[in-house]
């Protein structure tokens, strides 16, 4: 495979150049040695008990059924909730650790955090019922933590961030039995209903799907950001560098890549600390440089315009630039083959958290209780590896400046001013015809497609055609790598939205951070719904989702959270689905019927741009501007 066929990202192409003549093998040359298997691509087998595995025949999907008698839809529709369940669990799971770090704080546990953002907590605090006013903030903290705990141990009733979805869609989801509990109680469920011979109707399995990919994005992931934002400062616009040429040659770089923001924050205070940058500099060094991939990198270069290295695809790659003197990881997305990229550059790959060990890896355990015992050593083998390079080093010089650090208060305050922060400007333009509608883009990148390529293809139609593009995840870095998140790269936008970008002085593309910061769009878009002018449900919104190059789990579950919020959400490169079968119809077609948003599937980002657009200009018509 030619190299200028497998990315275009220019470093990540520089570096594998630099991997096949040192003989490193990376993810893109394991995908092209392994063709994926076309029958696990379709959906069509099913491997949840010992009387298979089963295969039915995705051309012929009703020509059999599995041992059990399973028809293709309960095949496929049960594959799919298993995903959702996974990726929700992710999501979930990190909103808990930030839950268990918050109650730790605020009693007082942990010195090292502290709340840092008393008006977020007030803010979340008020928006779901909490008494605020003559109240000392551990007082509000502390009813904060029990409330929120609710999203994952509530057995019965609603989670409480159910109380900020608007109202009819709400409605819509009371009326279908799936307004989410608690989110250990939806994943029980949905774990159970896919065991053998229990719920085998696809439409009923899919309806916990729904709900339980809801207990992500209004629970687990929202409650992940909105404590993260407290505990760690809420983002407001700053001016990052991304792209492999942040790393230094002469100083000691460290990477942080995974998902909990703790151990990152901790992360910056080690590389800050001065007997260590006296050590970095007694070993020959300038200083330390801390750098971000992934979301890690997001939620670092949101809030403390931390350098962010790369999506993830370029994480093998970039330990390739031989540069990097450690990389320490938490949770998801790392890719096992790290370890032996890592081995052949002598850098310390370091895992931190307890869930997630890697064979081959360095351990060195991450605690709230004392985090800088975690970190310094980390820094301290980094700086030894320093000490001790030998490998060859190449660091690509391609630097992109974009602004990064969108949230969703932000964009409230930025359109309306700090007198009359509001929505209103935004639906006032959206009414007027400036801005033709609004598009979320994120997600992953995927070896199985040239990576960024998609993204940035998607990005470019669409802005082109007046649509305000939402960004978070790894996508949102495909695009800062382009320089779609700057002011100036308004020109490339269409006329109406051009001129709305250079009145506030805005990218055409906002970076709101990482993929549990999704829950950031949910907002955004509940409060288009409030400000009113555009509806009275998420589902009646101009707006679409697309997650262009995805491939994890966590993918699906949001993309299922979009649709179940009412959302029309388009992803690329695969889909696991035999188009046709009733499971098929009802994800792309029924579940819009009954007051839902529904899912859409192109390979192709010029097409899903169209598909993305006609949806915006059918609401808008429905809505009769
Ligand atoms: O949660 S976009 S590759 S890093 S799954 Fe992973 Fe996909 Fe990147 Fe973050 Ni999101």
């Amino acid at each position: 495979l030619n190299i200028k066929d497998i990315t275009i990202c220019d470093a990540t192409q520089q570096m594998l150049a630099k991997a096949r003549r040192e003989g490193v093998e990376t993810a893109f040359d394991r995908a092209a040695n392994m063709k994926a298997c076309p029958i696990g691509a379709d959906s069509a087998c099913c491997k949840h008990c010992a009387m298979g595995p089963c295969r039915l025949n995705a051309k012929d999907p009703y020509g059999k059924v599995g041992v059990c008698g399973a028809t293709i839809d309960t095949i496929q529709a049960r594959n799919f909730a298993r995903m959702v369940a996974s990726g929700a669990a992710a999501h979930t799971d990190h909103g808990m650790a930030m839950v268990d770090l918050f109650r730790e704080v605020v009693n007082g546990h942990i010195k090292e955090y502290r709340i840092k953002d008393v008006n977020k907590l007030v803010q979340v605090a008020e928006s779901i019922g909490i008494e605020t006013e003559d109240r000392s903030v551990k007082e509000i903290a502390t009813d904060l933590y029990k409330e929120l705990e609710r999203t994952y141990t509530q057995v019965e009733g609603e989670i409480p961030f159910a109380k900020r979805v608007p109202e009819k869609t709400l409605e819509v989801w009371r009326k279908m039995g799936i307004v989410p509990r608690g989110a250990m109680r939806e994943i029980m469920e949905l774990m159970h209903r896919t065991h053998i011979g229990v719920d085998q109707h696809y439409e009923n399995i899919t309806k916990q799907s729904s709900r339980t990919a809801l207990a992500d994005g209004w629970g687990g992931s929202m409650v992940a950001t909105e404590i993260s934002d407290i505990l760690f400062g809420t983002p407001t616009p700053i001016a990052v560098d991304v792209n492999m040429g942040v790393l230094k040659e002469d100083q000691v770089n460290v990477i942080v890549h995974g998902h909990e923001p703790n151990m990152f924050e901790s992360m910056l205070v080690s590389v800050n600390e001065p007997s260590l940058v006296q050590a970095a500099k007694d070993a020959g060094a300038q200083g330390i440089n801390l750098v971000g991939m992934c979301c890690s990198g997001a939620e670092m270069m949101s809030r403390h315009g931390v350098p962010h290295a790369g999506n993830f695809m370029s994480t093998e790659a970039i330990l390739v630039t031989g540069a990097v003197d450690a990389m320490c990881v938490d949770i998801q997305c790392i890719k096992q083959g790290l370890v032996s990229v890592a081995d052949c550059y002598k850098t310390p790959l370091i895992t931190t958290n307890t869930r997630a060990h890697i064979e081959g890896a360095t351990h060195i355990e991450f605690d709230d209780h004392e985090p800088q015992k975690c970190t310094d050593e980390v820094v301290i083998k980094a700086i030894q590896r320093f000490k001790n390079r030998t490998a060859a080093i190449e660091i690509p010089d391609i630097r992109n400046t974009g602004i990064h650090g969108f949230s969703h208060e932000y964009i409230n305050y930025m359109l309306g001013g700090s007198f009359r922060a509001s929505y209103a400007p935004l639906n006032d333009n959206i009414i007027n015809g400036r801005i033709r509608g609004v598009a979320g883009v994120v997600g992953c990148t995927n070896p199985r497609i040239k990576q960024d390529w998609a993204h940035v293809e998607l990005v470019k139609e669409l802005i082109k055609k007046d649509v305000l593009v939402l960004q978070t995840g790894c996508s949102q870095i495909s695009l800062a790598k382009e320089g779609f998140l700057t002011p100036e790269a308004a020109y490339l936008a269409g006329p109406g939205l051009k001129e709305v970008c250079e009145t506030v002085g805005m990218p055409p593309v906002l970076g709101l951070g990482s993929c549990v910061d999704n829950s950031r769009i949910l907002i955004a878009a509940s409060e288009m719904v409030r400000v009113g002018g555009l509806g009275n449900s998420i589902a009646d919104l101009p707006a679409a989702g697309a997650a262009p190059e995805w491939m994890s789990e966590k993918a699906i579950s949001i993309g299922q959270y979009f649709v179940a919020s009412g959302v029309y959400t388009v992803f690329g490169t695969t889909f696991p689905i035999v188009e046709e079968t009733k499971f098929h119809k009802l994800l792309f077609d029924g579940l819009e019927q009954q007051g839902l948003g529904k899912w859409g599937f192109s390979a192709d980002p010029y097409e899903m741009a169209r598909m993305m657009v006609d949806h915006i200009d059918k609401k808008r018509k429905a809505l009769g501007i």
